[in-house]
């Protein structure tokens, strides 16, 4: 059962906060082998229950650049809003910093939390799964 191994449901979906850092890749790879990913963020309510859950620590989130557009997708296929997403970035983010930012993690507590990091940087993670009505 999804709840007693520490998932949170909101809104269709459960939620796993990791409790340990890993990479961008190793935390997505988690999530796979545990029927998810790394979560997508598409309404304001969702952004509001990931930053308040995660108490002010940077989770990654799924989040990350393709190609050599470096056009940025959720790599749970959801398609990704360019404009409906930019309320959610911090201030003067995503900056590239480094030319070497390709991930992005939920950073401050607030509907802008997003900011694009290092994927080799070592982050807390979200993974979504979608809500199955057989198991709540
Ligand atoms: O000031 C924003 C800036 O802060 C850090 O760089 C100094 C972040 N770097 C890391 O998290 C590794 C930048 O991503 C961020 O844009
Ligand atoms: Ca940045």
């Amino acid at each position: 059962q999804m709840i007693s191994q520490g998932w949170k449901y909101f809104k269709e979906n459960f939620y796993y906060f990791s409790r340990v850092s890993k990479t961008w890749y190793s935390a997505q790879q988690f999530c796979k082998s545990r029927d998810s990913h790394l979560t997508s963020v598409t309404s304001e309510s969702e952004q509001e229950f990931l930053y308040k859950t995660a108490g002010g620590l940077v989770h990654w989130i799924g989040l990350t650049k393709t190609g050599s557009e470096g056009d940025w997708y959720w790599v749970d296929d959801t398609p990704f809003d360019k404009v409906q997403s930019m309320r959610f970035w911090i201030p003067g983010e995503p900056n590239n910093a480094g030319n070497s930012e390709h991930c992005a993690n939920l950073k401050m507590s607030s509907l802008q939390s997003w900011n694009d990091a290092s994927c080799d940087s070592h982050f807390l993670f979200i993974c979504k799964r979608p809500y199955d009505p057989q198991e709540l």
